[in-house]
């Protein structure tokens, strides 16, 4: 198999009608969780994926799981748990251009994970880690077991792609800063947006952010630049790519894990960085068009579409 990661995933409620939720009479639900959004992303690249968690032993855990499993994930570390429930979230849109989240996620089945989900064996038969700064996020515990799974994939030679996905509801600032460092450290590629970079290195510019990453250690970053597009730069090369259309936004949550699958089913079918990266920004661009976190997830057939189109203004 190609590509493991660790993380929580929930079911998302969202209201049917914009306003404030208090008002709200019927919702929507879809399933959410930044790493099993890039891997369900990556299995319609035709990458082969599987997921360490932990879900409650409930009606919403069943669901995820089945869901999971269902887009070709490889399921044999998750674990269904007895004493904690699955984790949820609500997407609020209070007003047309203002979404807020509200997490039910604090004592979840995920962030009671420990080092005992950890098998080495299990991630023996991978070749890449995808981690993202919200697994740390969870607990105490679930810091500990990321790192610890960071330290094993690195013993058996997986690489580790980071996407540091901050999420200030979970921490404080400064943890965050701190752990999000750290992983930087232990990464070989690197994944942040604009905004993520400039709260980390204090530094406006794409360039200088990616110096940063690169002096920490890895060997690739990309810094994301929302519908800019994005900035790579490696051993060999610096530069930017953009999204071969324009295109109209229906929910832009999960753009940035589209985009990570894009880039790292480039990265693995040997595309060039530069390539890899116009795939990441098409595969990023398409997810917003979709209502949901992974319903808009491109086929190859959908990207290399979308990479044939000039580029336009008509949607
Ligand atoms: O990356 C999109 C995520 O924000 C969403 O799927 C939920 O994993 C999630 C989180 O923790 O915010």
């Amino acid at each position: 198999m190609d590509v493991l990661s660790i993380g929580e995933t929930m079911v998302v409620f969202s209201p049917n009608e914009v306003g404030p939720m208090r008002y709200a009479h019927s919702f929507t639900s879809h399933i959410a969780g930044a790493e099993t959004n890039t891997l369900i992303g990556l299995e319609k690249l035709d990458i082969k994926t599987g997921w360490i968690s932990q879900l409650g032993n409930d009606e919403l855990g069943h669901k995820i799981l089945s869901f999971v499993r269902g887009e070709g994930i490889n399921v044999d570390a998750v674990q269904l748990i007895e004493d904690a429930p699955t984790g949820i979230f609500l997407k609020e849109k209070v007003r047309q251009d203002q979404t807020r989240v509200h997490y039910y996620r604090k004592g979840s089945a995920a962030s009671l994970m420990t080092n005992s989900n950890i098998d080495k064996d299990y991630i023996a038969k991978f070749k890449y880690l995808y981690v993202t700064g919200i697994t740390p996020a969870l607990s105490e515990s679930c810091k500990e077991t990321t790192f610890h799974l960071i330290s094993i994939a690195k013993q058996l030679n997986l690489k580790i792609i980071f996407d540091p996905n901050l999420r200030l509801k979970l921490w404080s600032e400064d943890e965050a800063r701190e752990t999000l460092l750290k992983m930087i450290s232990l990464s070989d590629i690197v994944l942040p947006g604009i905004s993520e970079g400039e709260f980390l290195f204090n530094e406006k510019s794409e360039e200088k952010i990616a110096q940063n990453i690169i002096e920490h250690g890895a060997s690739t970053v990309v810094v994301k630049l929302g519908s800019k597009g994005a900035y790579y730069h490696n051993e060999n090369y610096a530069g930017y790519a953009t999204a071969s259309k324009k295109i109209e936004v229906v929910d832009p949550v999960g753009a940035g894990d589209g985009f990570a699958a894009g880039f790292i089913a480039g990265y693995i079918d040997g595309l060039s960085i530069h390539e890899a990266v116009e795939q990441a920004c098409n595969a990023g661009a398409l997810v917003t068009t979709v209502k949901g976190d992974v319903e808009g997830l491109p086929s190859k057939e959908e990207i290399e579409k979308m990479k044939n189109t000039k580029i336009t203004d008509d949607v």
